[in-house]
C-alpha cells in the first residue's frame, strides 16, 4: 500500500529503479536504496541471512525463489552512491524477467524511485556537490567523446574546484571590508563619523583579489556556450535544387546508403535525419526535398516541410550543382532566404557539388553576389568525398566562432550554473565599480555577499528544497 503513497524527494524511504533499459540484453540491473532496504530485500531472497550478514562492498549470489537467479551487490551506509544501505541487483534481462523481480522487490515495500532521486541523496548526504551530481547526468545523456569528456571533468570536481576557489577568494574580500565596516561602527563617533566615512570610503581592501575574483568568473561564464553545444549538438540542414546531390552528401555524411540516390529530380520526398559526429560535436543532420515549383501534390508537401525545417537549422548546406551552375532558382532562393537567416543567427554555407566531374564556375561575377549572403563556399564530391574534410573543417568553425572561449581549467555544465556564474559576475562588477567611484563600504558589502551567495547555490551549498526538486526532476530514472 505505502507504494501507492504519494512520494516526495527528501524521505528515506526505500526506493528502486531499474539501472539499465529493460530489453534484448543478457542482464538486467536493478537499484535499491534508503532505510532498511537491505533487510527488505532478504525478506524475499532464498536465504536471508547472507544478505543480512553480508558486508559492504561484497557480492551474494542467490535466487529470488520462483523470480530469478541474482547476484546481488551489497552496500553499507555510508559507503554507497547514496550515502544510504543500497543494493544492486543483477538479474537476467530481456523484456520480461527484469520486470518480474522488479515486481517481488516492490512487493518487499520498495517504492518506484522519482528522476534522479538516487543522485539526490547522494547530494543530501554529502557524498558530492551539485556540481557534480549535474554532472552524472550529463555524462549518460552524452552524445559524443567530447561532451563524455567534459562530463567526466565536472564529475571529479574540476568545477566544484574552480567556483570553490574564486568563492574563497571573495569571502576574503568580504571579511576585509566587514572588518572596516565593523572599525567604523565601533570606533568612530557620531560627530566624526563623517570623515571617518571618507576615509573608508572607496577603499574597498584586496581590490585586486576581487578584480582576479571577476577575470576568472568572466572566463567561465561563456563556457556554457560551448558546453551547450557538445550536450545539445546542432541541426545541419541540407538544401538545394533537385538533383544537386543532397541525398548523396548525406549518405557520405554517414558513410552509409541511407537516403535514396537517383537522377530522377523530386527523388527525396520527405525528410530524412539522423546524429553524426563532427569532430566531437553532435549533429543533427536532415536532407531535404529539393526545393523547386511542383505540381505533384506529394512533392509539393515535400517542398513545404523543406522549407519549415530550414527554420529549425542552425547552420544550412545549400548546394549548387556544378555541372549546372548557379541558376536563377539557387539566385532567388539564397537571397532570399540566406539574407532572413542572417538576422535570425543562421549560418548558409555554399556548397559546390559534383566537383569530380565538372570545374567550379570560374566566373565569379555570375555568383559573387550571392558570396556576401553565405558565410563561406566549400566545393565538393559527394560521391568522391572529396572535399569532405574542408566542408566538416568549416562545419566546424561556423559552430565555433561566435561562442570564442579563452582557456579555463573548468567548464559549466548547465544552464543553471551559467545563470548563477552570470549573477555572481554581475554582483562583483557592480561592487568593483562602486569601488572605483569611492562609494561607501556598506553599499558595497551586500553586492560581494550576493556574489558569494551565488556561488554557493552552483556548489549546493547554498539551496532551497523548491530548487533541488526542480533540478533533480530533469534527471532520468534510476540516476
Ligand atoms: N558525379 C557525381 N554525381 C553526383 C554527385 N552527387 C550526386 N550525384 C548524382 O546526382 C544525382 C542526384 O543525386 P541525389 O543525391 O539523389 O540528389 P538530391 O539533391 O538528393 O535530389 P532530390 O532528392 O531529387 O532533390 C544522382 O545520380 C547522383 O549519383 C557527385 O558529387 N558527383
Ligand atoms: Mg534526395
Amino acid at each position: 500500500m505505502k507504494n501507492k503513497e504519494k512520494h516526495n524527494y527528501g524521505d528515506d524511504f526505500p526506493i528502486t529503479a531499474f539501472a539499465t533499459t529493460p530489453g534484448n540484453s543478457a542482464l538486467t540491473l536493478i537499484r535499491c536504496s534508503g532505510k532498511e532496504s537491505i533487510e527488505l530485500f532478504a525478506s524475499i531472497f532464498d536465504s536471508p541471512a547472507k544478505i543480512k550478514d553480508a558486508l559492504g562492498n561484497t557480492v551474494v549470489h542467490g535466487w529470488i525463489p520462483g523470480i530469478d537467479e541474482v547476484l546481488v551487490s551489497v552496500f553499507r551506509s555510508p559507503k554507497s552512491y547514496t550515502g544510504e544501505d543500497c543494493l544492486d541487483i543483477c538479474c537476467h534481462g530481456g523484456p520480461v524477467a527484469g520486470k518480474a523481480v522488479m515486481e517481488a522487490v516492490k512487493s518487499a515495500g520498495f517504492r518506484d524511485a522519482l528522476p534522479g532521486e538516487f543522485t539526490f541523496r547522494a547530494f543530501m548526504n554529502g557524498k558530492m556537490d551539485l556540481t557534480r551530481s549535474e554532472s552524472v547526468m550529463e555524462l549518460v545523456s552524452a552524445k559524443t567523446e567530447t561532451g563524455r569528456k567534459n562530463a567526466i571533468s565536472r564529475l571529479s570536481g574540476a568545477l566544484q574546484t574552480e567556483v570553490n576557489e574564486i568563492k574563497q577568494i571573495l569571502v576574503q574580500v568580504l571579511a576585509g571590508a566587514e572588518i572596516y565596516l565593523d572599525y567604523s561602527e565601533d570606533e568612530v563617533s557620531a560627530e566624526s563619523d563623517e570623515s571617518a566615512k571618507e576615509e573608508i570610503a572607496g577603499k574597498l581592501p584586496n581590490k585586486e583579489l576581487a578584480k582576479q575574483a571577476l577575470d576568472r568568473l568572466q572566463k567561465l561564464y561563456p563556457s556554457w556556450q560551448v558546453e551547450r553545444i557538445y550536450q545539445e549538438g546542432v541541426t545541419i540542414v541540407i538544401a538545394g535544387q533537385p538533383n544537386a546531390g543532397k541525398s548523396n552528401l548525406f549518405n557520405s555524411f554517414l558513410k552509409e546508403d541511407r537516403s535514396i540516390v537517383a537522377d530522377t529530380p523530386g527523388t527525396t520526398r520527405d525528410w530524412i535525419e539522423a546524429w553524426i559526429n563532427i569532430k566531437g560535436i553532435p549533429i543533427r543532420l536532415i536532407d531535404t526535398a529539393g526545393i523547386r515549383e511542383t505540381k505533384d501534390p506529394v512533392e509539393l508537401i515535400g517542398v513545404e516541410r523543406s522549407l519549415e525545417l530550414l527554420k529549425e537549422a542552425q547552420i544550412v548546406l545549400y548546394l549548387v550543382d556544378c555541372t549546372i551552375g548557379v541558376t536563377d532558382k539557387d539566385r532567388k532562393f539564397i537571397l532570399e532566404y540566406a539574407t532572413q537567416a542572417e538576422a535570425h543567427g543562421q549560418i548558409y554555407l555554399l556548397v559546390w557539388n559534383k566537383i569530380d566531374i565538372a570545374p567550379l564556375p570560374q566566373k565569379l561575377s555570375t555568383y559573387v553576389d550571392l558570396m556576401y549572403k553565405v558565410k563561406n563556399a566549400v566545393s565538393i564530391s559527394a560521391k568522391t568525398g572529396e572535399g569532405m574534410d574542408d566542408l566538416n573543417y568549416e562545419i566546424v568553425s561556423a559552430v565555433m566562432e561566435s561562442h570564442k572561449t579563452s582557456d579555463v581549467s573548468a567548464s559549466l555544465g548547465t544552464e543553471r550554473q551559467k545563470k548563477l556564474i552570470g549573477t555572481a559576475c554581475t554582483a562583483l562588477e557592480e561592487a568593483l565599480g562602486m569601488a572605483e567611484n569611492n562609494e561607501p563600504l556598506d553599499l558595497i558589502a551586500p553586492l560581494l555577499r550576493e556574489s558569494v551567495n551565488a556561488l554557493g547555490e552552483i556548489t549546493g551549498e547554498i539551496s532551497t528544497a523548491d530548487i533541488l526538486e526542480e533540478m533533480f526532476s530533469k534527471f532520468c530514472v534510476g540516476k
